[in-house]
Parts: C-alpha cells; sequence; structure tokens
C-alpha cells in the first residue's frame, strides 16, 4: 500500500497565513515563508498553498509569495484560489508549484479540468471540492453508514452555495481528468472536532484517484479515523500544526503504532 501523506495547508490571506472555523473567523498564524521552511523541515510529505481571498488584482503578489515559499520547500507543493484559467496553472506551476488545486472554476467551467490535465498532466490537476451538509446532521460528522446525508458543493471560498451534489461532483471531476481529489468539509473546517469522515468514505468509496481529507483535525485520532474509516489517501490539515499542538513526526509515528504506512 503507498504511504499514507500528511499535508500541513497555508491558507494565506493578504500574504499571512491565517485560520478560522468554517471558513470565518479568522486568526493569524505567521508567515507564509517561514511556515513553509518550518513544514519542509519537520518532515510534511507535501505542502499545500490556497490563497483563500484570490482576486485578480493581487494575482502578481501572491505568485511572489507562491515563488518564495517554493524555495523553501523541496516536497511537493499544491498552490491553489483564483486559478481560473491554463494561463493561471501556467503561471502558477512556473513559480514553483508541482500542482494546482482548482475550485470555483473547476465548477463553473469544467473544460479546465480536462485542458488542464491534457498540458500539464493529470498528476498536475487537484479538483477542491467544498462540501457541506444540506441533509444529515451538521454536528455529529462521525460514521453514519446509513444515513441519509447529502452534501452540496460551494464555491467562492466557501461563501456561495450551489445544487451541485458533491459524490456526483467528486465522479464527475475525476471522469474529467482530475489527478486527486481535495475534498474539505465546510462543516467541520477550523472546529478540531474530526473530519466529515462519512463524506470521505462515501467519495473514496468511489473515486480510483487519491482523496484527500480536509477540514476538523484535531487529534491524531481525527487523523486514524479519516484514513480508516474515510479511506483517504491523505489528511491535510492546518490548526493543530499551525498553532504547533501537534508536530508530523508525533503524527507520524502515533499512525505507524496503529498500522497506518507513512514515511517516516
Ligand atoms: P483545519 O480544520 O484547521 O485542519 O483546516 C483544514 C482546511 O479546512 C483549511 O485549511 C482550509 O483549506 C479551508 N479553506 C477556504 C478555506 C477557508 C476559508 C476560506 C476559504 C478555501 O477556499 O479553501
Amino acid at each position: 500500500m503507498l504511504a499514507k501523506r500528511i499535508i500541513p495547508c497555508l491558507d494565506v490571506k493578504e500574504g499571512r497565513v491565517v485560520k478560522g472555523v468554517n471558513y470565518v473567523d479568522f486568526q493569524d498564524a505567521g508567515d507564509p515563508v517561514e511556515q513553509a521552511a518550518w513544514y519542509n523541515e519537520q518532515g510534511a510529505d507535501e505542502l499545500t498553498f490556497l490563497d483563500i481571498t484570490a482576486s485578480l488584482e493581487h494575482r502578481d503578489t501572491v505568485l511572489d509569495i507562491v515563488r518564495r515559499t517554493a524555495e523553501q520547500v523541496f516536497i511537493p507543493f499544491t498552490v491553489g484560489g483564483g486559478i481560473r484559467t491554463i494561463e493561471d496553472i501556467r503561471d502558477t506551476t512556473q513559480a514553483g508549484a508541482d500542482k494546482v488545486s482548482i475550485m470555483t472554476a473547476a465548477l463553473l467551467n469544467p473544460e479546465i479540468i480536462t485542458e488542464g490535465a491534457e498540458r500539464f498532466g493529470s498528476q498536475c490537476i487537484v479538483v477542491a471540492i467544498d462540501a457541506k451538509r444540506v441533509v444529515g446532521d451538521e454536528e455529529n460528522l462521525g460514521p453514519a453508514p446509513d444515513e441519509q446525508i447529502e452534501w452540496r458543493v460551494y464555491t467562492h471560498g466557501g461563501t456561495r452555495p450551489t445544487e451541485v451534489d458533491a459524490l456526483e461532483y467528486a465522479m464527475r471531476a475525476e471522469e474529467l481528468g482530475a489527478g486527486e481529489l481535495l475534498v474539505t468539509s465546510i462543516d467541520a473546517d477550523g472546529t478540531k472536532a474530526g473530519y466529515d469522515v462519512e463524506l470521505l468514505r462515501r467519495i473514496s468509496e468511489h473515486a480510483s484517484i487519491p482523496v484527500i481529507a480536509s477540514g476538523g483535525a484535531g487529534t491524531v485520532d481525527h487523523l486514524y479515523e479519516a484514513i480508516d474509516y474515510g479511506k483517504a489517501d491523505a489528511v491535510l490539515a492546518a490548526s493543530i500544526f499551525h498553532f504547533r499542538e501537534l508536530t508530523i513526526r508525533e503524527c507520524k509515528e502515533q499512525l505507524a503504532a496503529r498500522g497506518v504506512p507513512v514515511r517516516l
């Protein structure tokens, strides 16, 4: 079995790493370039950088931060936020990203997935799915195999609901050529109460490309549940790492002790 990956995520707003809860109430969490260097040193398997207030006006500033961050990391580096066109993918990879994460644009204009995969390879195209429960319990995100739950995709940094079903969209993104799915539960984001493992499991059971779990990590148990019950291939986390509550090494050692293949 392939090693399960641990991926810290830098959510960047106006040049600073921030961390919120349920996509609001952001707190400062440091400088992206310094945080990136730290995670690289700490044994992260990959690093994700999301410009969460992406807009055309500050594209050049962001690319400059991406460039400076990329200089610090020697692990696969994914960049997302505001990527709308093939040119944006090109500029972002030229700035040092190995992969791009596409959300809003992939939903509104799915050809970017196919065209991006043709031009840069599927391994470069991560489709991000920001999902929120519209049917089912939003408080209890643990195993609920028999429950009727529905998740809808939200766009524009979790601010705009769509009618798109998250499970169907995951399948479609794979068909169109995505190399990985980055699945974030808006209900769980920043709560440290655990991932939405039911969402992860239902997507992972249908997808044959890797699924990255995101939103809600608070303990090593949560990482384990996302991998074990949720069948995720990688676990992304922000709050627990930025505020130094857990180190990547501790997480890997505890996961390895529970039989999860990790790169130590
Ligand atoms: P934790 O729950 O703290 O581990 O956070 C993981 C993940 O949910 C976040 O780092 C983040 O990627 C959520 N994303 C976005 C956003 C948050 C606020 C606004 C926009 C976005 O577009 O992804």
